[in-house]
This record gives structure tokens, sequence and C-alpha cells, in this order.
């Protein structure tokens, strides 16, 4: 692998040294005793020692320059394996690995030790991750604020075809070994008690909060190694602890056993990431995650400023908070108590600073994944926060007033407290009210966002609502996931890409070519090979590289339609058997989603697809023609063998409900072809590398709308066409289950019974004529070639640098800082 010049001095008999004093030293091996594991520490803790210093060193001069920055919060930071890339980020990728061979061995099969930090659920995550990258890679100044879970997202095992989650204890017993703790950036967080009125030095009346707990913060920092220069960058995670095990208030009472219970249950504030992608639970302990996280990250930022000699007034001029999703909307209301109550500033002053701080970018439209929490839930935990909620409310529905008189109905529509039983805080309601801006993450969804999310709040707050476009980071997904690919693009253009992914169009010229065509065919045969290689070792199934691999992996969501995926299986399986004039291509169906443990119907989802994966993978009948493999633990390491063994990338959500989608960039870029839906960012992607590079189906969202409105009938579709009928049918026998009819007809029932709310059957038609397209298609390889090298060469419009240049631009207004 060509690296860039490399940004770190290196010497490489002192790395080697030190990678031999880490392995006694920290991990307490010998070099005859130590196994690849502890190797791999060793290393990581070397190359962690030089990371640490540049962030100190970038820390410094960022300081001493006391520019503008951005702080991303985020529950969720899905930043995958950090070895390989932060090598190559370094520059350094050929020097370790030539420094490990005189150690006697290879750094492919070290980076292989390392577990994945999975730190998040899905795209929101994967796109935080992504997004540090980019700045780090462009120096515009960003500290990332997350939380430090013990458990990340659980592991998925099968058993019988069945999802079985298992804890992800990803630190492993010896800790990870980019991280390091920093115990002076510690920070005491309150929770629940009251609130009192008070009078102060000066005679006037004030509020202030009285918590009836307190736990602790500690920091610890992950290095964003930034592509190519000398910045680093912290990802800085919070972890809980309840380190004195005293409640303050039920130890005066004398309730000793019960304090320290109250203190014990704080303590597992962090424990755990909840594993719900697009679906809201309101539990009280997710609560706490979210204000423990922006309690430790406001006290953070704010402790930053002052650290640089700044005033408090001069807050919004140096600092924006990005709210990742709402899951940080707190953060608003501690700003604001802050403000008010430590810093003494009346609510217009403070309102005029922190509404000039925060901005929110909206990742779903989709009703239950917006959240609410109940009213009663945040006055018990945050009293004083629940305050300042209303008194924001207050100060809004008065604006509505003035702005539509007397309509009640639009007051009702647009309050931040929702009425009702139980009253509700719409959190989505907050950050509109309370932020610069707002955006949503392709142009569709922004549409969607500014015409049926939020249309009043449009015309209230015009230029608030921007749109941008989410991006991928092209170091970890191409340049290190492909690297046969990057040297064949390198030998044609150079090799800045990397930083500059627009100049991938330069490859355009060579689609034609049939030296080239033929080079890249056998790079992706070869990265086929690869992923072949590891389904035969880890699943024991033999695919055959001249087969289509046809890939979905993305979290299990009955928006994103695995199922549709599986009743296009499930024609082919009839057809194979039952239509004597019909042939296709061989395929490999290759699948890869965890499924929220609540969620029964994305279970049986995965269950059947396993079922029907052991039926066709085994039966003589088909002639090899078909096989579905689900992996199992989709995670960003198997995403990063997947994606660059795949023909065609599967993108097929209804219409309107998959905000972005990320993966289908990456796919895109790695030379699948999209077979998609006019969703998200299928609709750019279209625009980048034209239609008859991709395959589209199906309604469009108003369409879907539409089709919704006038009462979409199931049976209507079932009964007019055969092929569905035939393939919804095999789902009620014992066909994939013997001896065991039914176990699958939950999801026929779902679909013909219960509605099917996500349009699976309207588009079942369209779908398998597109799917029959592409297997004509890639009969033809001259054809495939061209259109292959076309997605790679016309997709630099998705690199999240162009993502973050657009925020920058548009919302942070960052200068990049050069570290020396
Ligand atoms: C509160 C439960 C919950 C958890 C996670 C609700 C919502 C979420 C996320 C916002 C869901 C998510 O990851 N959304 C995805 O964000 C990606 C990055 O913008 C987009 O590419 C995906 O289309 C969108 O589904």
């Amino acid at each position: 692998m060509t690296t860039r010049g490399q940004t770190q001095q290196f010497d490489k008999a002192l790395f080697k040294a030190s990678v031999e004093k880490h392995l006694v030293t920290t991990y307490a091996k010998t070099p005859e005793t130590a196994d690849s594991r502890s190797w791999y520490l060793a290393v990581g803790k070397a190359l962690a020692e030089i990371s640490t210093g540049s962030l100190l060193e970038t820390e410094k001069q960022i300081a001493e320059q006391n520019v503008r920055s951005v702080n991303y919060l985020s529950l969720e930071f899905l930043i995958g394996r950090l070895t390989g890339n932060n090598l190559i980020s370094m520059g350094l990728y050929e020097e370790v690995s030539a420094a490990v061979e005189e150690l006697g061995l290879n750094l492919t099969d070290l980076l292989e030790e390392e577990r994945d930090p999975a730190l998040g659920n899905g795209g929101l995550g994967r796109l935080a991750a992504c997004f540090m990258d980019s700045l780090a890679a462009q120096e515009y100044p960003a500290v990332g604020y997350g939380l430090h879970y013990e458990y990340g997202l659980f592991s998925q095992s099968f058993e019988g075809g069945h999802q079985v989650e298992v804890p992800d204890a990803w630190r492993g017993i010896e800790g990870y070994p980019w991280e390091v703790v920093r115990p002076e950036l510690g920070q005491t967080v309150g929770l629940f008690g009251s609130v009192e009125t008070y009078t102060d030095k000066a005679g006037t009346s004030c509020r202030r909060w009285v918590p009836a707990m307190t736990v602790e913060g500690v920091a610890w920092d992950l290095p964003i190694v930034g592509y190519d220069n000398k910045s680093v960058y912290p990802l800085r995670l919070w972890e809980c602890r309840s380190p004195a095990p005293f409640n303050l208030a039920r130890f005066n009472d004398g309730d000793y056993v019960g304090a320290q219970y109250g203190q014990l249950e704080a303590g597992n504030v962090t424990k755990v990431l909840y594993p719900n992608d697009n679906h809201d639970q309101g539990k009280t302990l997710r609560l706490m995650q979210q204000y423990f996280h922006c309690a430790c990250s406001v006290a953070d930022i704010l402790r930053r400023h002052f650290a640089a000699g700044n005033k408090i007034e001069d807050l919004a001029k140096l600092e924006s908070i990005q709210l990742n999703d709402t899951h940080p909307t707190i953060a608003i209301p501690e700003l604001m108590r802050i403000l008010i109550d430590e810093h003494k500033l009346g609510w217009d002053a403070a309102w005029a600073i922190s509404s000039k701080v925060f901005a929110y970018t909206n990742h779903t439209l989709l009703p239950e994944a917006l959240e609410r929490w109940s009213e009663s839930l945040i006055a018990d935990m945050l009293p004083r926060h629940m305050e300042i909620i209303f008194e924001i409310n207050h100060r809004f529905m008065t604006l509505v007033e003035e702005k539509w008189p007397g309509n009640n109905e639009i007051k009702r529509k647009l309050s931040i407290i929702e009425e009702g039983q139980q009253r509700m805080v719409r959190m989505a309601n907050l950050c509109v009210v309370s932020t610069y801006a707002v955006n949503g993450v392709a142009a569709l969804h922004s549409e969607l966002v500014k015409r049926d999310l939020f249309p009043e709040f449009n015309e209230l707050f015009p230029g608030r609502l921007h749109n941008v476009t989410n991006g991928v980071t092209p170091r970890r997904w191409l340049k290190f996931c492909n690297p046969g690919l990057t040297e064949l693009v390198n030998e044609k253009i150079g090799t800045e890409w990397p930083a500059k992914l627009e100049q991938l169009s330069g490859l355009a010229k060579f689609a034609e070519d049939k030296k080239f065509q033929k080079r890249y065919l056998a790079v992706k045969k070869d990265n086929k090979q690869r992923f072949a290689d590891w389904v035969q070792d880890n699943m024991g199934i033999e695919l055959d590289t001249n087969a289509i691999f046809d890939v979905q992996i993305k979290r299990l969501h009955e928006y994103k339609r695995q199922h549709l995926n599986l009743l296009h299986i499930l024609s082919l399986y009839h057809r194979l058997l039952n239509e004597p004039t019909f042939d296709m291509h061989p395929r490999v169906f290759i699948f890869a989603a965890k499924a929220a443990p609540g969620y029964a119907l994305a279970k049986d989802i995965i269950f059947a697809i396993n079922k029907v994966a052991d039926k066709v993978n085994n039966d003589p009948r088909l002639g090899g023609k078909l096989k579905v493999v689900f992996v199992p633990d989709y995670r960003v390491s198997l995403a990063e063998i997947i994606i660059p063994a795949a023909d065609v990338s599967e993108q097929i959500s209804t219409a309107g409900l998959e905000a972005s989608g990320t993966g289908n960039m990456k796919l895109a870029l790695n030379g699948a072809l999209t077979i998609g839906t006019m969703d998200g960012a299928n609709v750019e992607i279209r625009e980048e590398v034209g239609d008859e590079n991709i395959f589209i189906f199906g309604l469009l969202v108003d369409e879907v709308l539409k089709q919704k409105e006038e009462g979409h009938d199931p049976y209507r579709y079932y009964h007019a066409d055969s092929l569905l009928r035939a393939s919804l049918d095999l789902l009620n026998t014992d066909e994939f289950t013997p001896g065991n009819p039914g176990q699958l007809s939950a999801i026929r029932q779902n679909l013909l019974d219960g509605g099917d709310p996500y349009l699976v059957l309207a588009d079942f038609a369209d779908y398998v004529k597109a799917h029959e397209k592409i297997d004509a298609e890639y009969r033809d390889q001259a054809t495939w070639a061209r259109k292959t090298i076309l997605n790679t060469a016309l997709v630099g419009k998705f690199s999240s640098d162009r993502s973050i240049r657009d925020y920058v631009n548009n919302i942070w207004k960052l200068k990049a800082v050069s570290v020396k």
C-alpha cells in the first residue's frame, strides 16, 4: 500500500524498542510468551504514544490561537478499529509493517486482533466517526463528545437461525490501547433534587437547582488522527462513576444503605449502549445517559473557553455545538441554566448566546424515532431544566401568537409541550426553536423536513433550515479497505485523491479502456475471493466468485425492507423450480444486519432469511445458481471486507423513509451498482453517476403518500400477481422449516393482513424487473465493467470532506488551523 508523506517522525529501531517495552511493562509478556493479541496491544500502545503527544500539541496550538471550533455532541461514535486507519493517516503503514516484520510478526494478522469499538448502532454513529475523520483531515478545530460505554452494541450470533445477543466488552481485560484517561478533566454532575429561590448579594431573587445526588464524569480521549497532517483531535468519551458512595439527601436522613443503592444505580449510567435504531423507548436510564453526556460536555466546552482567557459573552463567537439528532438536546437547557443561574445573565442575554451556539441535525422522519420525554420524568430528574424548557416554550408560544393570532390549532401543533393524558416534551421542536441552524442529511430528506415535518417552523424562521448531504471518509472506505483498487487508482490519477475525492472523476476516461476494464474487474474478483475465503473459513459455505455478489448490509428494519429482498429470492427459487425456460446468472445474496433485541418482526425476518439460506444453499435442484449468506455480527470491520467484494448494492427503502443512507455511498465508491428506490441520497447518487449506471425502481415519495392516503390494499397485489403470490405462499409451507409449517408465516401475515405498512407488495413487481435488468447487464462483462468503473469515478461528491466543508461554510463558519 502506498502511503502519503509520513507525517510523524519515525525511527524504526526506536519504534521496535517501544513495542517491546510495552509488551513487557504494560502487558507483562516476554517476546517468547507473547501471543498475537499481546503483540497487537503493544504495537497499539507504541503508536498511541505518538498520537497522544500530537493530541496534546494540537490542543495547545488551537488554544493559543483562540479560534472558533465546533463541538460535535453525539451519543454514538461508531469508529471501528483504529490501528489500521491511524497508520494510514500517520503515513506509517509501510514503515510499521516493515518494523513488525523484523519482530517476526505480520501486520495484517495483528490488525485482525483488534476488537471493533462498537459505540454506535448504525448510520448516525458511523456518520459521526466519518465526520471526526474529515474534521481532522482538513484541520477544522473540533472536539467530539460522546459516552464511554462499558458495553458497546451487542455482538450477534445465530442459534438455529435465531439472533442471539451477547454483551460486547469491547475494551477487553487489558483495556483499549488507543485510549488515554484524562483525570484532570473530570466533571461532577447533579441529578434529581429540587429548585429553590434565594436572594443574592444584590438583593435579586434567583432560582437555583439543589441536586439530590451527584455522579462523576471521567474523560477518556481517543485520538482522531488527521490524514497527511500533524493534527490529532480528541474524541472525548465520558465515563460515569460514583466514587463518593453517598446520596447526600438520604444519607443525611440516615438511610445509609438506600443511599448507596442509589449511587450504585447511577454507576450504571454508561454501562451499555441502547441498541435501538430509529425507535424511541423512553427509558429513564437513557435520559440519565443523555443528561450526563450533555452536562460533562457543556462543562468541558466552558472550561476550555475560560482557560483560553475568554469571557462568557464571547461564547457564541468561539464555539458552535452540533447536536447529532435530538439525543443531546438537553444540552440546551443545561447551557441556559449555567448562563442564568451560575453566570447571572438575564434571560435575554443568555438566550442571545445559547441560540447562536447550538445547531441541530435531523436524521430521521420516522414518527416512532422522534424523541419525546414525559414532562414528569424530566421534572423529577432535572427540575430546573424543566422550568427552563417551560420558559422557552412560553416565549415561543408568544411568537406563534404574533404570527398566527388566535390560531390554537397551530399552537398545539408547534408547542414544545405536547398536551394529553401525559404531557410530553418534543425534543425536535425544542431543537428547532433553540438553534440557529437545522439540517437534513440529503437533498430529498431536507426538502421533506421542510415540507412535511416542520413547514410552519420554516415560515417562522426563514433561512434556519439547511441541507448537508452526508458523506463517507475515503480513507477508511477506499484506501484502507480496498488496497487493490487503491493501487489501480493511484496508477491512473496519482495519490492525492484520498484527500480530494473529486479527482476520481479522472477515472471516467478509462471506463471504455479494455485493459483498464480487465484490471478493474480483476481487482473486484480478488476482493470477492477474499470475502469468499472469509465465508468459507467462518461459515463453511462455499461461494463461486463468478456469481453476482448482491449485498444488503444495514440495520434490520421494516422500512429498509430486507423482506422485499427475501421475497425476490423466493421468486427466483420458485422460478428455478417451476419455469423450465427460466435462466439466471448465478447470484449470491449477502445479508448482514442486527435487529434491535425487542423488535420481534425484525428477528422473524432474520430467522426466515437464515432458513431460506439453509435450504437453497444445499438444494441440488438449483444447480448452484442461488446462494444466500447471512453474515453474523455485522460491524465496521465486516463492512470493510464485504463492501469491496460487492457487485450489487441494495438500497431499497420505502421512498421518503431513509433519510440519506451512507452504505449506498461506500458501495458505489467501491464499484457496486445500486438497485434502489428514489430515496435519501440514492437520488443524488443517480444524479452523479447517471441513470444508465444505477437501477432505480419503485414508487416515488408522493406516490407512496398518495397510496397510503387512498388506502393500500395488499390483497389487490396478491391476487393480481402470480409470482408474488407464489413467493408469499412459500412462507406458509414447511419448504424451509421441514416439519414445521407456519414458522415463517408472521412475515406473510404482516404483509397481507397487517396492511403492509412499508408498501413491500406495491414495489415488488418493479423490483423484480430491475433485477432482471441487472442479470442481463451483468452477463455483458464489458458493459458491466464500464458501469462499475463509472460508479467509482463519479461519486467523489460523497466524501465526508465535502460534507464537512458544507457545514463549515454554511453553519459552523470555521477557519482551518494548520498544526506545526
Ligand atoms: C431514540 C432512538 C433512536 C436511535 C437512533 C432514534 C433515531 C436514531 C438515529 C437517528 C437513526 C439513524 O441512525 N438514522 C440514520 O442516520 C444516517 C446518518 O445521517 C442516515 O444516513 C440514515 O438514513 C438514517 O436512518
